[in-house]
């Protein structure tokens, strides 16, 4: 892809031009005199600046786009964790020096404005994140592309802790305006649900079938714009919002019941309402087929009927777009564009299906068995009987393949029907996206190579064609440019510019990891950064460390494959070791183990272990005979504005799941980046961030998966490792005594030191051997700090591949041939 080189804002646009529009914004914007306006109004008043210079190029973007009316991507997610706003268009726009100068003669700190900006956290972790960077990625590669998603009203929800434990309160993002946004009520779309098909005969003699639905929402498209990197170009993000069709549904209104029509318009709005925090086992709520069904019946419908033009040829709808499916969450898409071809446009269903099949391709982003979605067979057909009618005959087409290709082979035609039997008859949206898919993909080599091998084998060896990997990427432009802006300096000195749109080029700093006057400003850079995330979580949270400690970090959802408990037996060994004499104070490196992780509401298992940590971290933190050796800081709420100060802070990246479990992560590569070096099991992306820095510069641990997968064949038995590791069933004991909980041995702690020494799921305890062990590697190698320098130095430069600008490189070579 070519970058236009549209001239920067920056040389267009003056000091006085800005304050003249910032003023007019806080005037007319805000209805305020300057001196009488709140750090909100201020706030306001510059996004809506910054959002006028980007409007510019966005209508240009779009008239450009219908004139070459080139092949796009649509990138269907329900999940869109685009972080903070302000500070990515000022860097985009490269407008941040003139914005700083304007508002400084003005006597405003610009930086207590960008302090001022409630993130959208309209994500729940991972997935979610990596729609943001794809979408900043698809503009700065100059992609004609748009995002499709929903504009939930209240984000993933603010975490708290109450003595403790994980309290969850309502995200309440919009409260104080969004000026990112525009919403555009004329171009609404209605979505049908419920009801009956019926059967219906035309003139010629021909067999239809009609969707009757007997309930309305409409869908109110918002846009925002997605600014590529200083290229000229600003995409778009189009999130949906539900609202009732009629504020008042006229029959009932007519009938005298005011309260019965407004209660039918907050059913309608609550479509839209919130996000479901679940992070990966999908609990199969009616509400949530809802969500689904609205944002991609609108999508589709905008896209057909408003983005292209009047009376396009749909027979060539696939030379115009891929709609790539971020998950089985937008698969009741495929559906619902042949329902659209033959129901609404007459279409025999062969050539609906050819194009069907041409459209859409498929992104997995799990490995464990009960994340695949499915949907009750009932649940289904009363909410959308159309779509189910449509889903049986793609599986009975698609089953008669499977007989004709394997004849006789009743089992494996089972196995891969899309519907299952047990234990509830139910839609396997896996399925229906891997047979209707041109591609399916996984996220990193080792992610897709399950994916072929285990997952959907069946699936691989009948269509061996589709199967693809594409490796998860981040984008550089927030997390290294934003979030660094020390280190992104010195690089830039270093390697000069150029560097943030061509990440690869970071090899050019390897030689510098020998320069011993390099690494020291490198180490200048991590000791700035750790001190800056100091003074934040102590504004923050009150929460006391001490800069100098070596900061090893673990963020992420909490859930057990990721194994924030092995980590915890790691802490609390290293405690009980000091405490009972076996480890001389004098020989521990001192340490900030920081935790940021929020637990679905639901979960009670990760629920206690957030207890549990925050009561470890409690009594150590406390516990003067250490000297501050160690310490547990667990901030609360980890969030994108969060993660853009700890990470540039961070020495050690903790990627500890159980091998075969993580399907890439990509707070790995983020980490890796900014130049921590990580310890971690032979998972997901791990693997090529290990291939890349080299084995000296990583910590690997472990069993790997075809080790996990042997002990699991040949019966895992947890409690053998308790009983022969001294020193693992001393930490056991020391949580089960009561130790951390002042005495109190029942509740939640038993219940998960008994389910670790018993069961063990995700299979802590037989690595915990090796993860100390590689512990210990990491102090000998912190020990030497120009050895440890090097390493991260290595990092940085040999992680360039995990730029999110190559992943969509490859998704454009792979799977959207655009
Ligand atoms: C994550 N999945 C993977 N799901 O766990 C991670 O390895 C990967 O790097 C990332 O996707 C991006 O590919 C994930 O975040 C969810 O949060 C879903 C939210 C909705 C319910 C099901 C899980």
């Amino acid at each position: 892809m070519t970058h236009t080189s549209a001239p920067s804002a920056a040389r267009e646009h003056t000091v006085e031009s800005f304050t003249r529009e910032f003023l007019r914004e806080v005037n007319f914007g805000q209805g305020v005199d300057l001196d009488r306006a709140s750090t909100n109004d201020k706030y306001l008043a510059l996004a809506r600046t910054v959002r006028a210079y980007l409007t510019t190029r966005w209508l240009e973007t779009l008239r450009t786009q219908r004139r070459e009316q080139k092949k796009a991507v649509a990138y269907m997610s329900a999940e869109f964790l685009l972080g903070r706003q302000l500070d990515n268009n000022l860097l985009a726009t490269d407008l941040d020096d003139i914005a700083r100068d304007s508002l400084s003669q003005l006597g405003i700190d610009l930086d207590e404005l960008r302090e001022a900006e409630i993130e959208p956290g309209l994500g729940n972790g991972g997935l979610g994140r990596l729609a943001a960077c794809f979408v900043d990625s698809l503009a700065t590669e100059n992609v004609p592309s748009i995002g499709y998603g929903i504009r939930y009203e209240y984000g993933i929800f603010r975490q708290r802790f109450e003595d403790g434990r994980q309290v969850e309160e309502p995200d309440e993002w919009l409260r104080l305006g969004s000026p990112w946004e525009m919403p555009h009520p004329e171009n609404a779309v209605n979505v049908g649900f419920g009801g009956r098909v019926e059967a219906w005969t035309d003139e010629s003699g021909r067999a239809h079938r009609r969707w009757m639905p007997d309930w309305h929402v409409t869908g109110v498209p918002y846009n925002y714009m997605v600014p590529g990197y200083r290229n000229g170009r600003v995409n778009t993000l189009r999130l949906w919002s539900a609202r009732a069709t009629q504020a008042f549904d006229l029959a009932i209104f007519n009938a005298g019941d005011y309260t019965d029509a407004v209660r039918a318009q907050t059913q309608a709005e609550n479509i839209s309402k919130v996000l479901y925090p679940e992070d990966s086992t999908p609990q199969g709520k009616e509400l949530r087929l809802q969500q689904q069904y609205f944002f991609v019946a609108c999508s589709l419908r905008d896209f057909v009927e408003k983005v292209l033009p009047e009376d396009y040829d749909l027979h060539r709808l696939p030379e115009r777009i891929t709609f790539q499916l971020n998950d089985t969450h937008p698969v009741i898409a495929v559906p619902e564009l042949m329902r659209l071809l033959i129901d609404d446009r007459g279409w025999e269903w062969e050539d609906a299906w050819a194009v069907t099949q041409k459209v859409f391709a498929y992104t997995c982003h799990t490995l464990l068995p009960e994340a695949l979605e499915v949907w009750p067979v009932d649940l289904l057909g009363r909410l959308l009987p159309r779509h189910l009618e449509i889903i049986y005959r793609i599986n009975e087409e698609f089953l008669e393949q499977v007989r004709e290709a394997f004849p006789g082979d009743m089992l494996r035609e089972r196995h891969m029907s899309i519907i299952a039997e047990e234990p509830v008859r139910s839609v396997r949206m896996a399925y229906l996206a891997t047979v209707a898919g041109s591609k399916v993909n996984g996220v990193a080599e080792l992610h897709s190579q399950l994916l072929r091998d285990k997952v959907l084998s069946d699936f691989a060896e009948m269509y061996p064609h589709k199967f693809t990997n594409v490796t998860n990427g981040v984008t550089p432009r927030r997390f290294m440019a934003l979030s660094n802006p020390r280190l992104s300096a010195l690089i830039t000195e270093a390697i000069g510019e150029g560097w943030l749109t061509d990440l690869e080029r970071l090899r050019e700093l390897e030689p510098l990891a020998d320069d011993a006057e390099f690494r020291r400003r490198f180490r200048e850079v991590k000791d700035h950064n750790r001190v800056r995330f100091a003074d934040v979580i102590a504004a923050r949270d009150g929460i006391e460390i001490s800069p100098d400690a070596m900061v090893d970090a673990m963020v992420k959802r909490l859930h057990e494959y990721k194994r924030q408990s092995l980590k915890l037996l790691h802490i609390v060994s290293l405690y009980e070791r000091i405490t009972s004499g076996a480890l001389p104070l004098a020989d521990v490196t001192p340490r900030t183990f920081v935790f940021g992780a929020k637990a679905a509401p639901g979960y009670v298992r990760a629920k206690e272990t957030i207890a549990l940590i925050n009561a470890v971290g409690r009594t150590i933190n406390a516990d003067t005979s250490l000297e501050g050796r160690l310490k547990v800081a667990f901030p609360a709420n980890y969030n994108v504005t969060l993660a853009e100060k700890l990470i540039p802070a961070a020495d050690l990246s903790e990627q500890i799941s159980l091998a075969g479990k993580e399907a890439s992560g990509t707070g790995n590569m983020k980490f890796a980046l900014n130049g921590a070096l990580t310890v971690g099991t032979d998972d997901g992306a791990n693997v090529e961030i290990r291939q890349l820095v080299g084995d000296d510069h990583f910590f690997l641990f472990g069993m790997d998966e075809p080790a996990v997968s042997d002990l699991q064949a040949s019966g895992y038995r947890s409690a053998s490792y308790y009983e022969q590791d001294r020193d693992l069933r001393a930490a056991l004991d020391m949580i089960a005594s009561g130790a951390f909980t002042g005495g109190e041995r029942g509740s939640f702690v038993s219940s998960i030191t008994g389910s670790l020494i018993e069961r063990d799921r995700f299979m802590a305890l037989a690595d915990f051997r090796a993860y100390v062990d590689a512990q210990e590697r990491v102090e000998a190698h912190w020990a030497d700090q120009e050895a440890w320098t090097r390493s991260a130095v290595l990092n940085v430069a040999r992680t360039g591949y995990f730029s999110s600008d190559r992943s969509i490189r490859d998704y454009l070579a792979r799977i959207w041939n655009a």
